[in-house]
């Protein structure tokens, strides 16, 4: 399942984006102190070729792909030196797939910023500089455990030239992520959980009356920050959305109209999440469940067949494929698909696609 973790200053609206996403209830306010465990929620990924399946097959069991989500306590200035909450808390994020980094762009006289101005740009180099300086920490310790060796193995050779390759770059205050690795390479550093080798989505947290952008300080900057660093973006609206997200779906409506957003912010983060990461959904149907597993872009029909059941990829013979349009535009029936050929028998090499429905033929 993928996991996400939220990041961002204090104060920033973590854990009010949090709420947004799972509508978790947890408590929002001014000051969470001592706080060390994060919260954490399952929620459902959302999509409407699932639930349409759900309502063609009426199975006793619906089963969607499911995102976990990690409101993390906030990262302060200096948190790679152990301030706040430090590096205890670094690791929370290092178990992370992916961040939601939440920015503030609200104005809130009730609530305090902890750098006495609203300004997102200079906040998310805040946070991203504190991850840097992490990774880098990381990565010359293990250099120096290495530089104490008498003689290195050829992989330890090979991973030193990696390292070094990496704090070349963070010195120059760049993520992991911009860094061009081989898949070597990736793979001698995935025991590390580098956080800015991780994908990040940016979260800007705005209030109600920040519909253009005027209306966000200093966003100028932020723009220019986004594009520069080809940054994935999102807008929430905060405190509203949370409050929304309670509703009835009708007076969701009226409020996303009110709002001039068609999505909710839950869908939009998650969605854009899901994309960020390359990742797709096929399904499995049935009478006895309909469900929606998800798969790295580019994975093939083993893959598919061992997501299911180790069982099914070690004795594969076929998969029986049908994309869920196909299926739509032959009234619903696999047999039409068929006729058609649409419905086709894939080898274990074949390349799945984002709604594909699956059966897997094996044998054990
Ligand atoms: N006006 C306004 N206040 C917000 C918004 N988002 C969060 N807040 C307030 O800011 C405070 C901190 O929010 P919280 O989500 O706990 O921040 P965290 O420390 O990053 O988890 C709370 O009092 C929220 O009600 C927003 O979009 N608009
Ligand atoms: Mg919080």
């Amino acid at each position: 399942m993928l996991k996400c973790g939220i990041v961002g200053l204090p104060l920033s609206g973590k854990t009010t984006i949090f709420n947004v996403i799972t509508k978790a209830g947890a408590e929002v306010k001014p000051y969470a102190s001592g706080k060390t465990e994060p919260n954490r929620a399952v929620v459902p990924v959302p999509d409407v070729r699932f639930d349409h399946l759900v309502e063609l097959f009426e199975p006793k069991k619906e089963t969607p792909a499911t995102v976990e989500f990690v409101d993390l306590a906030g990262i302060s200035r200096d948190a790679s030196k152990g301030a706040g909450l430090g590096n205890a808390f670094l690791s929370f994020v290092g178990e992370s797939d992916a961040l939601i980094h939440v920015v503030r762009c609200f104005e809130n006289p009730d609530v305090p910023h902890p750098e006495d101005s609203i300004d997102p740009c200079r906040d998310w180099e805040i946070v991203e500089m504190e991850l840097i300086l992490r990774d880098l920490d990381v990565t010359e310790n293990r250099l120096s455990r290495l530089a104490e060796k008498k003689k290195l193995k050829t992989e330890e050779m090979e991973e030193k030239a990696t390292l070094e390759k990496c704090v070349a770059h963070l010195i120059e205050e760049r993520p992991l992520r911009d860094l061009e690795l081989d898949p070597e390479e990736i793979k001698s550093l995935s025991g590390f959980a580098f956080l800015t080798l991780k994908p990040e989505l940016l979260v800007l947290n705005i209030d109600e009356n920040q519909t253009t952008d005027d209306s966000i300080p200093e966003m100028d900057r932020l723009k220019e920050l986004i594009l520069q660093k080809d940054l994935k973006m999102v807008k929430v609206f905060g405190s509203i959305e949370m409050e929304m997200a309670e509703l009835e779906p009708q007076e969701q409506k009226e409020f996303m109209d009110d709002l001039g957003i068609t999505e909710p912010g839950r869908d939009r983060l998650i969605s854009q999440a899901h994309s960020m990461l390359g990742l797709i959904s096929f399904f499995t149907t049935g009478k006895d469940e309909v469900k929606a597993w998800t798969l790295k872009n580019g994975a093939t029909a083993v893959d598919a067949a061992g997501t299911i059941h180790s069982d099914l990829a070690r004795g594969f013979i076929r998969a029986q494929v049908v994309h869920y349009e196909d299926f739509l535009d032959h009234q619903n029936s696999f047999a039409h698909c068929r006729e058609s050929g649409k419905l086709r028998l894939e080898g274990k090499d074949y390349i799945v696609q984002d709604g594909d429905m699956i059966e897997i033929r094996f044998n054990v």
